[in-house]
């Protein structure tokens, strides 16, 4: 059973939906078979990354951090999915170049900075607008949007089942591509 291994970079803004849609294409791929890895930037703070805040430099570095370790997963063969908002363009980058063509897919989480805080399901936008969070995304830290993505879900699919399908169809494809 082999697979080819590639790295699926989601990002997007905190409640755009990469962790929901990451998670149920994990499980799509898995059923059908497929060795699988989310690596999921909120759980890796946690861990790994639980020395790094929300400045500029600690994203980078977090970017950066997670860059490697998807490297490692791809060499030991898995299908590898990370959800981190990465921010900036210059590291999103970066971790493309630590992959050959056809191993790396920029996935962007095209959701509007409104529905993601009208959703708002951890409450941290609200808690950012009453200045108790500081250095928010979208709000008083940037997000630099992907110019052109490998993939981007948004307005085009009526749910999000429809996106994990089509992100589904995109993974199949390549295996034999
Ligand atoms: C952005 C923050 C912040 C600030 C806490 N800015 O929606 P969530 O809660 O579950 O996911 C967000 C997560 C972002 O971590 P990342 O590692 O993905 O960020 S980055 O790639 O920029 O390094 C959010 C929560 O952490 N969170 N404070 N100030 N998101």
């Amino acid at each position: 059973n082999a697979q080819k291994p590639c790295l699926l970079w989601f990002t997007g803004l905190s409640g755009s939906g990469k962790s929901t849609i990451a998670n149920l294409l994990e499980q799509r791929l898995h059923h059908e078979g497929y060795r699988t890895y989310l690596l999921d930037g909120d759980n890796l703070r946690g861990g790994l990354n639980r020395d790094l805040g929300f400045t500029e430099a600690d994203r980078i570095e977090n970017v950066r951090r997670v860059a490697e370790v998807g490297r490692m997963m791809v060499d030991a063969g898995l299908i590898v999915i990370t959800t981190l908002i990465s921010p900036f363009r210059a590291d999103r980058d970066a971790a493309r170049g630590r992959f050959s063509p056809g191993e790396f897919y920029e996935v962007y989480i095209d959701t509007p900075l409104e529905v993601c805080e009208a959703r708002d399901p951890k409450g941290l936008y609200k808690k950012a607008r009453a200045g108790q969070i500081r250095n928010f995304t979208g709000l008083d830290s940037p997000y630099v949007a992907p110019e052109s993505p490998d993939i981007r879900v948004g307005m085009q699919d009526a749910s999000v089942e429809d996106a994990v399908e089509r992100l589904y169809a995109f993974v199949v494809g390549r295996q034999t591509a």
